[in-house]
């Protein structure tokens, strides 16, 4: 299954690396063939190559969209050496075997992401290159094809190690890796057509992300796992600078992701925010005047839950902050910045990753989020679903106090990032109880409050917090015993979205207890 390498056409937007290539292919006897620029580039450093033109008789024309689309090429790719009839048409049509195609693609996704005009984008959408490359790649029983510059020094070294030949497992994978790059060629092409025309189902656009890290296991040890990005330039954990510390784990991704989606609910104009994020939940988020302020009162919602956890800051991490953080186990950092002194502090500890990022990801854009069941794809908007002062009704004898409004809001925008049953207490902007994934309603009341009293105790408090607090819940209280509990527990006023046949009766069993309540008129289920 040995195959030589005798000639090669090389095709590259990303002239990375070319030069070297096209010495180390030269210098073990294989002809080149190349487009305009790939052959200006290589000629000008002395090598020896034969235009595609001149291949084809044709002149690349049309502004370069037809220069490789050509039987003389595509013939090339595609003929089997062992089947005679190939051979013969070989021979017939003066067809010379290519046998290596190096190929990237005109760089679509980067264009997107600089946000270029539409003419720009169609501009960029490569048609010869994925063409070649799905032709090399069915035939890779023969020739090879190397669609990212990172593959370079592995087909040098397969080279050498075979005398100028490759092994079928070899151009088996990079067959492989040579069809995965196309359908995600394809499908960021599809994505962005979707996008542009606001297609308002996601019914007809394709899925697919870039292998962007083999991860060390997924959610546990015995899975294999990997991340794959989907190119855009939205800041976030897939975009972030890692400073320090070991690589990032499959559940440190996903952790780090909700943690930096909530705190992006709070603008850092406004003020100072922090969330703690355990499995995937909140386990603290608070405001504060300072980021210290904030980080302290996050924790201080649940300590014992906030060990090992992903903290996510609005704002650069500051010295003080920092310092306040490496005094327990934490797992991850992110940010939108970190100051040097900051950086220094952690720089002490070392299992502890520092992630920054050049700005918050907008909470309010769309986007689409996915979710795997068997045999499918879940496809829905991003809940970025968003309410107002002015959405809010009154459903209650007595209305909220300006601050009991401003923590119900606060509340209502943490309750969006909590795993559904979702309960949240909150005072001062703080988080004082959080239950989160319970299969009712009431049991989320009950365990927030039970972990809240639990905090008092270690706090030294006369009384849980949940005293007095503001009471978010996800969805509607389908019976009055929710909202009975977080009386119970304390809360004075209530957001949720009302829509409940009972509506009725857990209004009247608010006015019975005294609470406030306002309806949002929206949902935020999360499972
Ligand atoms: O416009 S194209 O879709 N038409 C083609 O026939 C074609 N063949 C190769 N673009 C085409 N290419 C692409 O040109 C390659 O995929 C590569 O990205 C680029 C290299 O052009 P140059 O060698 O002129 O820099």
């Amino acid at each position: 299954d040995l195959y030589p390498v005798r000639r090669a056409l090389l095709s590259v937007s990303d002239k990375t690396g070319l030069i070297e290539l096209g010495q180390a292919l030269a210098a073990r006897g294989v002809e080149l063939i190349s487009t305009g620029g790939t052959a200006g580039a290589l000629r000008n450093a002395g090598l020896e190559v034969r235009d595609v033109s001149e291949v084809t008789g044709f002149p690349e024309m049309m502004d370069g969209r037809v220069k490789t689309l050509h039987p003389m090429v595509h013939g090339g790719l595609l003929a089997l050496r062992d089947d005679a009839s190939h051979v013969a048409a070989m021979d017939t049509h003066l067809i010379a075997p290519i046998d290596l195609l190096v190929v990237n693609l005109y760089p679509f996704e980067e264009t997107v992401a600089k946000g270029a005009d539409y003419e720009t984008c169609i501009e960029n959408i490569d048609i010869g290159g994925p063409a070649m490359i799905r032709a090399a790649s069915k035939n890779h029983a023969f020739v090879n094809v190397v669609v990212d510059v990172a593959d370079y020094d592995a087909l040098l070294a397969e080279l050498d190690a075979n005398d100028g030949q490759t092994t079928y497992a070899f151009r088996q994978n990079l067959a492989l890796t040579a069809y995965s790059r196309t359908a995600a060629y394809d499908a960021a092409v599809s994505a962005w057509m979707a996008a542009t025309l606001e297609d308002e189902a996601p019914r007809r656009r394709a899925f697919a992300g870039t292998l962007a890290q083999t991860l060390r296991y997924g959610e546990n040890p015995h899975q294999k796992a990997a991340f794959y990005v989907d190119g855009s330039a939205r800041p976030g954990v897939a975009t972030a600078l890692q400073h320090q510390g070991k690589e990032l784990s499959y559940n440190n991704i996903n952790d780090t992701d909700a943690a930096f989606e909530l705190v992006a609910e709070f603008s850092p104009e406004d003020t100072a925010a922090c969330a703690i994020i355990k499995h995937a939940n909140p386990c603290g988020v608070a405001k504060g005047a300072t980021l210290l302020e904030a980080y302290k009162s996050a924790f201080d919602c649940d300590r014992t839950s906030a060990f090992g956890g992903i903290v996510a800051l609005n704002k650069p991490l500051d010295a003080e902050t920092a310092q306040e953080i490496t005094g327990i186990f934490t797992e991850v950092v992110i940010a939108p910045g970190a100051s040097d002194e900051a950086k220094e502090i952690f720089a002490k500890k070392k299992n502890l990753r520092l992630l920054t990022t050049d700005g918050l990801p907008d909470s309010r854009i769309g986007g689409k989020t996915f979710r795997q069941v068997s045999g499918g794809i879940l496809v829905q908007d991003k809940d970025n679903g968003f309410i107002d002062l002015d959405d809010l009704k009154v459903v209650t004898k007595i209305a909220p106090t300006e601050d009991q409004m401003r923590d119900l809001l606060f509340a209502w925008k943490v309750a969006k990032h909590v795993k559904s049953n979702a309960i949240v207490y909150v005072r001062d902007q703080a988080t004082v109880g959080v239950g989160a994934g319970q299969m009712s309603r009431v049991d989320s009341a009950l365990i927030a409050a039970k972990k809240a009293e639990r905090m008092a105790e270690a706090l030294g408090l006369a009384k849980p917090l949940t005293i007095g607090s503001a009471v978010a819940s996800d969805a509607f209280f389908p019976f009055a015993d929710g909202l009975l509990e977080a009386a119970a527990a304390g809360a004075t006023c209530v957001i949720q979205p009302g829509g409940s046949m009972r509506d009725d009766e857990v209004i009247a069993a608010a006015d019975e207890a005294g609470l406030a309540m306002v309806f949002t008129g929206m949902r935020h289920f999360r499972h």
